[in-house]
């Protein structure tokens, strides 16, 4: 018996020994409150957060710090709690952590006041995934208590190992904000989940954001690509509103994943729904040139009526490699042509349309088939390096 319990006293040191050697990344966390207004809002006026920063001193943003991990890497993640008096967590949201660390206050535990304590996870498969408080969950995410978790493989630019190869990313998360429920009275109080509750005026966001920015604050989020990059967008909804996206047609759109699973079949859509809480990552593989925007509408659950849209420019132009000369020159079918035109022989050169005036339209893929629908009937001409074509659309 008595050399039962040393044998467990030598193997639990080993053993929180090797848990201790184990940790790849120890990351520090602050939990903190605005003393006074000071997030700025698209009109000029600002507002009072809060928040989580990586620095003690730094300024609290929506979304918070983004964490970012490669797949496999074994994570400490220290919460300092220095904001107003409550107590507050980090759920990992999607992310398959114990229970012990999965910061939901009533089964693992709580961060008070001034105190310091650790989360220990794995970070799980590649994905798009996101964190947020969870005391007073209602009022703590809205004040701005949220933020991405991003695991990357090993190998760069793959959105797992195996998937998809990207040349830029973005990740958008989206959210809404009531002043009413930012002001002192309400967010600026000693509330946790079992005494001072606060009693909370219904819900009417005045603004909608894209990483916590709207209207004009939205040309930041800009996409700029080329024809041939692909684009990977990783989209989280920490809402209590649905997105609707609207993608432009030409950037081909793919959702791929939700968290870290990939879907089995990969829909092409210029359509994406998230509700709040999910997460999707969306591939762009743009064909031809051309600028438009991106839109999100922010839509109430019980109406389904569309509240707010905003929108972000997305401008693809050129292309990434240079075109190689082609000797034998393309074909062109059908011709006349009303909506699809199909081009032989143009793998390894790119083509651009320009109208009767010679004016430069678009550039085509190297797909070999082009959506010209949308252009006005009449002459046009297909340029390659060594031929050109011209096309009549009817
Ligand atoms: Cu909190």
């Amino acid at each position: 018996m008595r050399n039962n319990s040393i044998l467990t006293l030598v193997l639990s040191i080993i053993l929180s020994f090797s848990i201790e050697a184990q940790i790849d990344v120890v990351q520090n966390i602050f939990s903190k409150m605005d003393i006074a207004p000071q997030h700025t809002l698209w009109d000029g006026s600002q507002t009072m957060l809060m928040g989580y920063t990586k620095l003690m001193g730094a300024a609290i943003d929506i979304p918070g710090p983004t964490l970012n991990y490669i797949e496999g890497d074994s994570i400490e993640l220290k919460l300092r709690n220095m904001s107003q008096g409550a107590s507050h967590t980090i759920h990992l949201h999607g992310l398959d952590v114990d229970q012990q660390n999965d910061g939901v206050p009533h089964l693992s535990f709580e961060v008070g006041h001034n105190e310091t304590k650790s989360y220990f996870f794995k970070a799980p498969h590649p994905g798009t995934y996101l964190y947020h408080c969870h005391v007073t969950s209602t009022l703590h995410v809205q004040a701005g208590m949220y933020g991405l978790l991003i695991v990357r493989p090993s190998s760069s630019n793959l959105t797992w190992n195996g998937g998809h190869h990207f040349h830029q990313e973005k990740a958008w998360m989206t959210s809404e904000l009531d002043t009413i429920w930012h002001s002192d009275s309400i967010i600026n109080q000693p509330h946790d989940t079992t005494t001072n509750q606060v009693l909370l005026p219904d819900y009417n966001p005045q603004y909608f954001f894209i990483n916590g920015r709207s209207e004009n604050q939205l040309s930041s989020q800009t996409i700029s690509a080329s024809v041939d990059e692909n684009i990977l967008l990783r989209l989280a909804n920490i809402g209590f509103y649905g997105n609707k996206y609207v993608f432009p047609y030409q950037l081909g759109a793919k959702v791929i994943s939700s968290d870290g699973r990939p879907f089995p079949i990969e829909e092409i859509t210029d359509t994406l729904v998230v509700l709040p809480g999910e997460r999707y990552q969306v591939l762009f593989e743009p064909e031809i040139e051309f600028s438009d925007y991106i839109s999100v509408s922010y839509f109430d659950l019980n109406t389904m009526q569309d509240l707010n849209t905003q929108n972000v420019s997305i401008d693809v132009q050129g292309f990434l490699s240079l075109p190689e000369l082609n000797i034998s020159g393309f074909e062109a079918y059908p011709n006349p042509v009303t909506n699809v035109l199909h081009l032989k022989n143009v793998q390894k050169e790119h083509v651009q349309i320009l109208d009767a005036s010679g004016k430069h339209i678009c550039f085509i893929k190297n797909t070999g088939s082009v959506d010209v629908s949308r252009l006005q009937k009449g002459v046009y001409f297909l340029k390659g390096k060594k031929k050109t074509v011209k096309f009549i659309k009817q």
